[in-house]
């Protein structure tokens, strides 16, 4: 066999397919990772832009994710103090009222407890604020009459009462702080099921039974209004439960954050760390404290003065509340504001990573077709060159035959 030592076409169509061939792998690369810069190598420059692109598009998403919590934040103080503005404007009614009221209402004497029934999908807990918002508290059954009074409003549904031990296992107390002496258990209860169960249920048969507070399936719950003591008027019950409704809100939190413990509200605006504050909503604040709480002997609306200074205590508490949603409707604003424009940025640098990372599709597809010809001819031409010393030995073959 003779060898031959130099094939010089050969080797020249050696050389173009291999760059025929690499540039076929590297546009293939392209289209199917949609990228331009398959290898960071190919231009370091562009490269590096691009992944600062997405740096700072990272950062600015990290911002906006800031801004939206502020904004849930706002939102959700918001929906509590449109709760107190509620709160607050019943109990002017009810301080107007006591200040009007005439001896003859005053000696028909107490506000006669009275239960009803409020259906929806409460938890126990927020049955619990719901009704203490009507101005009422979550049923406290302690006596027999107090439980077929119950059983006369229920409409065949099991309801959510006013007992829980959630403090001490097994200590049922009453919603408003007494402990339970009166007991209406079905058998076998309570037995704190999972050790989860420390709230209280009333069944569509009157029997009691402990379920864990988070349940929201029962029918509703069963309200409370009135007094027990049959000195106290009505419209001192009724003051008193929303007076313990706005303290309770002083105590409400987002995501661990007090929202109304009077602290100032910070939030990052943009990538230059310019932010926008606000000042803190205070619901302990005397403006506020001074229209829920009572007087020494634990009364809100004790004679005509008394009914006079509240009714002030409680415009001037209204008048705050007004500033104080004024202030979260501006920060809000100022949060969605701020938003848009971290949005728009975003948007516009995703565009311009897009014009420079995102593979011209095209462009790309006909370089590939190009590179594929060449590979196809740079094929043909090495096998034409590699089969030509065999023709050429051929012919010396012929030759030499
Ligand atoms: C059953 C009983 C109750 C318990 C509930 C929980 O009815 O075990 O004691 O509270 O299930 O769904
Ligand atoms: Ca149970």
């Amino acid at each position: 066999m003779t060898s031959i030592q130099t094939n010089l076409s050969a080797d020249r169509s050696a050389r173009l397919l291999r760059a025929a061939s690499e540039d076929v792998q590297r546009s293939l690369l392209k289209l199917t990772s949609g990228n331009q810069f398959a290898d960071p190598s190919e231009s370091k420059t562009e490269y590096m832009i691009a992944s600062r692109h997405r740096a700072r598009i990272h950062r600015l998403q990290a911002g906006r994710e800031n801004l939206r919590n502020a904004l849930s934040f706002s939102q959700t103080q918001e929906s509590f103090l449109e709760q107190a503005a509620k709160a607050l404007s019943r109990m002017r009614e009810l301080a107007l009222r006591a200040m009007d009221v005439t001896m003859g209402d005053q000696q028909s004497g107490g506000d006669e407890r009275r239960f009803e029934v409020v259906t929806g999908n409460f938890s126990w807990t927020q049955a619990k604020s719901d009704a203490e918002n009507r101005g009422g508290k979550l049923a406290c059954i302690k006596s027999a009459e107090d439980q077929s009074s119950v059983e006369a409003v229920m409409q065949g549904g099991s309801y959510w009462i006013g007992g829980t031990d959630e403090i001490t296992e097994g200590q049922w107390k009453w919603v408003d702080g007494e402990a339970m002496s009166f007991e209406n258990w079905a058998a076998g209860e309570p037995n704190d099921v999972a050790g989860g169960e420390n709230a209280l249920q009333i069944y569509a048969s009157g029997k009691w039974n402990d379920l864990p507070a988070t349940n929201t399936t029962l029918s509703g719950y069963v309200i409370e209004f009135g007094s027990e003591d049959s000195s106290v008027p009505a419209h001192e019950s009724e003051y008193s439960a929303l007076a313990a409704f706005v303290e309770s809100l002083g105590s409400k939190a987002f995501n661990q954050v007090s929202l109304f413990a009077g602290q100032t509200m910070q939030v990052a605006r943009d990538e230059e760390s310019n932010s926008l504050q606000t000042r803190g909503i205070d619901l302990a604040a005397t403006t506020y404290s001074s229209a829920y709480t009572p007087d020494g002997d634990g009364y809100f609306l004790r004679g005509t003065a008394q009914a006079h200074a509240r009714l002030l205590q409680v415009k001037g508490a209204i008048e705050q509340l007004q500033q104080d949603r004024a202030t979260v409707g501006a920060f809000a604003k100022g949060i969605d504001l701020a938003d848009r424009m971290l949005t728009h940025s975003t948007d516009l640098l995703k565009q311009t990573l897009g014009r420079l990372t995102d593979v011209n599709i095209a462009e790309e597809s006909t370089r590939f077709a190009r590179d594929q010809i060449l590979r196809q001819t740079a094929t043909a031409m090495l096998a034409q060159a590699n089969i030509m010393p065999q023709s050429v030995l051929r012919l010396v073959d012929l030759e030499r035959s």
